[in-house]
Order: structure tokens, then C-alpha cells, then sequence
């Protein structure tokens, strides 16, 4: 089943008229679509396939209040527009939708948007999500979870060449490139042609983060610095630093594959989501 229709085409279409947005954080809301598609699939477990986008559970306590989604309601509120306007359209199938019409001004992940239609959705667990305070070890069972390899982690964590952290969302603060609405392999050349030492220049009281020594005006999280400390992560960051065509198909292949995990699709059911037992519908 390919969900390249007319009727998708036109959420699309209306999806990309909203990315524009003056006065929200840098004039663009792609990077916080693209955060909301990739939390959405991120509570998959290859364990008991158990979480990912179906049902768009994130609708849902306890994944709506996991501190880790903090800020996701204002993306959820932006495409809610969009979701009244076509209400055939499943939650989970637009999350995922925004995120790679987002993502589709950059890098080419053409026939990778194919999230068919849910039919089986429970809410997971909250602490799925990683948490930006930890190591190579937890990335590696985080995503290890998902089936991801050392490769793929350092080709998704590239995403962070987008977009920002916020002090009233996840507690960081500040941008990781000097282009945060482009998409681009500066994640990988900032982690390694920068020199990054713990930020103090304000007396910053937050969580442990890093700045670069410079202009200091970029930050990575201690997970982001995980890609440079660890020496096995530390060879892809070279690779992609060195060759941004690289990043951009490894990057589509392992999002591809995020945004399907534990996708079930029945060949007879278009745009139907069952929510979680005894759950609202909501649709
Ligand atoms: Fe992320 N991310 N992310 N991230 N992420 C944040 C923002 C954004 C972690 C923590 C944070 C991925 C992986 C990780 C994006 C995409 C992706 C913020 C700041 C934190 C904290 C939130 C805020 O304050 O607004 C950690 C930890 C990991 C990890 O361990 C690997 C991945 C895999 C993706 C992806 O899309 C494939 C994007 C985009 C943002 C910027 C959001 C915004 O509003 O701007």
C-alpha cells in the first residue's frame, strides 16, 4: 500500500505551509515535527514490539506527561489544525508525516514515509526515550532496544544539526549549530573541529552541558559528547563529518526505519487507529 495519494499530497501540501513560522524559536517549527516523529517511534521495544507511532499513544498519560516529550504538546497543537481539516488521516500517520515533510527540505527520504495503518496500540511505559544526562552504554541499550546498530545511532543523533533545546522544556539550553533550520552534517564537524568544555561562562545552574570554546554560543548534551568520547561512535563521526552525502543516506535509511517500528498495516483499513484499551478515541 502506497500512501502517495491525491488526499496525502494535500496534508502535504498543508503541513509544509505551516513550517514558516515568524517569531517561534528560529522563524521554523520543522525541528520540533521532526522531534515529535521521532518520540513518537522512540518507545519501541523489539522485545515485545510494544510502543512505536500506532495509536499515536503519546495522545495518552503517562507517555503525554514522560518529562521527555516536555514541549511535544506544542507541536501535537500546531498540527492539530491539520488534523481537523482531514480527519481521515490517522494522529500517528500525521506525526510522522510532519516530521518527514520537515525533513524532506534537506535530505531525500523519498519512499521511506510509507506508515501505514495501526491497528494495534498500547501506551508504553515512560523512560523509553534517552536521557540526555547519560552514556555510550545507555544510547547503546536505548537504541539497541530498537534494533539499532553503533552506525545507525551516530547517523540518527545527526538530527541535532536542527533545531534547539529549550530551558522550560527538557532544562538545556541553546543551539548545536550556527544554522539550526538547516539540515546538514554540523553536528559531526562541530563535535570535532570545536573544542568543548563544561558551560560556566554564566553561571549556568542547569544540567551538565557542554559549549565550545570560542564564541561559545553552540551546546551539546552529554549524550552528544558520548559520540566523540566513545571510540567506536567516534568513527562514523569522522565519517560523516568527512562526507555529508554519506550522513544524508545512512541518516534516511535508519529515520526510515525509526518511523516503521512496530507500524502493523492492514491492506483493508485506511487511516484507522484504534487507540489504547479504554482510552478515548479522540479522532
Ligand atoms: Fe533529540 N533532543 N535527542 N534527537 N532532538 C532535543 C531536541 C531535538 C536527545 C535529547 C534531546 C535524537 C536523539 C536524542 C531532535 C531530534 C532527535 C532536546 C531538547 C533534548 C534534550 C528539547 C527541548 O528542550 O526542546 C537525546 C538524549 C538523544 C539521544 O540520546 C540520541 C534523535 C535520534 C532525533 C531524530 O530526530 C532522529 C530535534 C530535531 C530536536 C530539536 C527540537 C526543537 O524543538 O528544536
Amino acid at each position: 500500500m502506497s500512501i502517495v495519494t491525491p488526499a496525502y499530497i494535500q496534508v502535504e501540501d498543508d503541513i509544509r505551509a505551516i513550517l514558516r513560522k515568524p517569531g517561534y524559536d528560529n522563524g521554523n517549527i520543522g525541528p520540533v515535527l521532526v522531534r515529535l516523529a521521532w518520540h513518537s517511534a522512540g518507545t519501541f521495544s523489539g522485545l515485545d514490539g510494544s510502543g512505536g507511532s500506532n495509536g499515536a499513544t503519546m495522545r495518552f498519560a503517562p507517555e503525554s506527561t514522560d518529562p521527555a516529550n516536555a514541549g511535544l504538546d506544542i507541536a501535537r497543537a500546531f498540527l492539530e489544525p491539520i488534523k481537523q481539516k482531514h480527519p481521515w488521516i490517522s494522529y500517528a500517520d500525521l506525526w510522522t508525516l510532519a516530521g518527514v515533510v520537515s525533513l524532506r527540505h534537506w535530505a531525500d527520504l523519498a519512499g521511506q514515509v510509507e506508515s501505514g495503518c495501526p491497528v494495534r496500540s498500547r501506551v508504553p511505559p515512560n523512560g523509553r526515550l534517552p536521557d540526555a544526562a547519560l552514556d555510550a552504554t545507555h544510547l547503546r541499550a536505548i537504541f539497541g532496544r530498537m534494533g539499532f546498530t553503533d552506525r545507525d545511532i551516530v547517523a540518527l543523533s545527526g538530527a541535532h544539526a536542527l533545531g534547539m533545546c529549550h530551558t522550560d522544556r527538557s532544562g538545556y539550553d541553546g543551539v548545536w549549530t550556527h544554522y539550526p533550520n538547516q539540515f546538514s552534517n554540523l553536528l559531526y564537524k562541530n563535535l570535532l573541529e570545536m573544542t568543548w568544555v563544561k558551560r560556566d561562562w554564566d553561571d549556568w545552574d542547569g544540567p551538565e552541558q557542554y559549549m565550545n570554546v570560542g564564541d561559545e554560543q553552540l551546546m551539546m548534551l552529554p549524550t552528544d559528547m558520548a559520540l566523540i568520547w566513545d571510540p567506536e561512535f567516534k568513527k562514523y563521526v569522522e565519517e560523516y563529518a568527512a562526507n555529508q552525502d554519506v550522513f544524508f543516506k545512512d541518516f534516511s535509511c535508519a529515520f526510515g526505519r525509526l518511523l516503521e517500528l512496530g507500524v502493523t498495516r492492514d491492506e483493508n483499513i485506511e487511516g484507522h487507529e484504534e487507540g489504547p484499551r479504554g482510552a478515548p478515541q479522540n479522532e
